[in-house]
């Protein structure tokens, strides 16, 4: 298992189904990695395709092997909904140090339900330096 550190560029996502009846839906993401969690900012009325173009930095070592974003409609007035998840492997990201473009499936309930749109970046730890970036989590 590699070490280093992945920055995932959440760019957008299209065709989301639509979970908010009254008004277009309120998108955001959490972006889940082992322990590690990153929130994206609303993309607020943007509906089923919202556009982010928002960069977060993961910290990799052991046992990281995939990355999991949740997509929510954030509601004023009551709890927020899940839209959909995506479930995306690292290996190939480590294998060829970035995967750019990637489209991954929103599913729900083992339902397709939309695509969301990535750019994943990993660079490799060289090894000969302290790591001191975890004291934010
Ligand atoms: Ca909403």
């Amino acid at each position: 298992m590699p070490r280093g550190t992945l920055e995932v560029i959440l760019i957008s996502a299209k065709g989301l189904e639509n979970t908010d009846f009254l008004s277009n839906m309120d998108p955001y993401a959490v972006l889940t990695c082992r322990t590690q969690e990153n929130k994206s900012t609303v993309a607020s009325g943007q509906g089923s395709d919202p556009n982010w173009n928002e960069s977060f930095i993961f910290t990799i070592s052991e046992g990281a092997s995939e990355l999991v974003i949740k997509l929510w409609d954030r509601d004023t007035f009551s709890a927020d909904d899940v839209i959909g998840q995506a479930t995306i492997p690292l290996e190939p990201v480590f294998e060829g140090e970035s995967v750019p473009d990637g489209v991954y499936n929103v599913v729900k309930d083992e339902e397709y339900c939309g695509e969301i749109k990535l750019i994943l970046i990993f660079r490799r730890d060289c090894g000969n330096h302290r790591k001191n970036t975890q004291a934010r989590f």
